[in-house]
């Protein structure tokens, strides 16, 4: 049968009606984006194995926007998925996960109210649970671009996952969820410093993680410590998500896309922010060029360095701004 690349139409969960791309192989559409490598949403409908079906019907109209249609986690899945694509290569010029223009693939609706997702390297592949009650599919954007980001930094530094290596690379995950997030500038689903707020993972309307202050969800850290290599690689991710909101946004209160943040330093000094566009840039460049899989926190901050020297000068602005970012959450020289 002949092949076309499609725009179709996603009913999302979590982020309204959006335009997916899809192909349609004879009369048949499929959940395959022929735009971005061709890559495939699959429906594991409750198994943990395999690939299960690919998502595939006779129109190009995937899921009805809530849960309890099988497509719709599907279509958020898709759309994340494009979603990530698209911002690593229209804001870091990378072409997929490897650099190499391949897609890879996304499985939904793993095991039975399975409440976590993840990213495989064996399998090249991120699987979503349904979530308790299976009414909360963990497909939101931000948790489709931290899954797939675990794709690109095996890919790059290859960042060891435990040790503050393991927190660096979690942190990894969190920093460019947020900004696939504000990237998608979504009217269902704005732009924020918050991981997993839409999939309600804790019952009460709170999220998983929040990058301003880490320590507001009960266990990540906000500074860095010796021994903060010890803790759970989702919670040593704290100074580096810290790092990262105080870099782009600065210490201090303030309200964005009507959400309110309030960020203090461990040193008790101000930090200037440089803007989002500008700490992700030093952010991407710092995991692609400078670190390795044993990179700690000195190391990051070392690297983080290195590339605003190299892309703003020593004496600039920026450079001081990671300097304070970092000294701000008790990473020093
Ligand atoms: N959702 C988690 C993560 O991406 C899964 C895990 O802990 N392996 O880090
Ligand atoms: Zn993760
Ligand atoms: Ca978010």
């Amino acid at each position: 049968a002949w092949e076309a690349i499609e725009t179709g139409t996603g009913n999302t969960v979590y982020s309204g009606t959006v335009d997916l791309t899809t192909t349609q192989s004879g009369s048949t559409y499929n959940l395959t984006d022929g735009a971005r490598g061709n890559h495939k949403t699959y429906n594991l409908n409750r198994g943990t194995s395999g690939t299960g079906t690919l998502f595939s019907g006779p129109d190009d109209v995937w899921g009805n926007g809530t849960a309890s249609n099988a497509e719709s986690a599907g279509a958020d899945a898709h759309y994340g998925a494009q979603l990530t694509w698209d911002y690593y290569k229209n804001v870091h010029g990378r072409n997929g996960i490897k650099g190499d223009g391949v897609g890879a693939y996304s499985r939904v609706h793993y095991g039975n109210a399975y409440v976590n997702a993840f990213w495989s390297d064996s399998c090249f592949c991120m699987t979503y649970g349904d979530g308790s009650g299976n009414a909360n599919p963990l497909t939101s954007i931000d948790v489709a671009a931290h899954e797939m980001t675990h794709g690109l930094t095996s890919a790059t530094a290859g960042l060891n996952y435990s040790g503050e290596s393991g927190g660096l690379n979690e942190a990894t995950s969190d920093i460019f969820g947020s900004t696939v997030e504000f990237y998608a500038n979504n009217s269902s689903d704005v732009g924020d410093y918050l991981i997993g707020e839409e999939i309600n993972i804790n019952g009460d309307g709170t999220p998983l993680r929040y990058m301003d202050k880490p320590s507001k969800d009960g266990s990540s850290k906000d500074s860095w410590y010796s021994g903060i290599g010890s803790v759970d690689v989702h919670y040593s991710s704290g100074p580096a998500n810290h790092f990262f909101y105080l870099l782009s946004e600065g210490s201090g209160a303030k309200t964005i896309n009507g959400v309110s943040y309030n960020s203090s330093t461990s040193d008790g000094l101000p930090v200037t922010g440089i803007g989002r566009a500008k700490a992700e840039q030093i952010w991407f460049k710092a995991l692609t060029t400078k670190f390795t899989s044993t990179t700690n926190y000195a190391g990051a901050r070392t690297g983080t360095l290195a590339v605003a020297g190299e892309l703003y000068g020593t004496t600039s602005a920026e450079y001081k701004a990671v300097q304070d970012a970092w000294a701000g959450v008790a990473v020093g020289s």
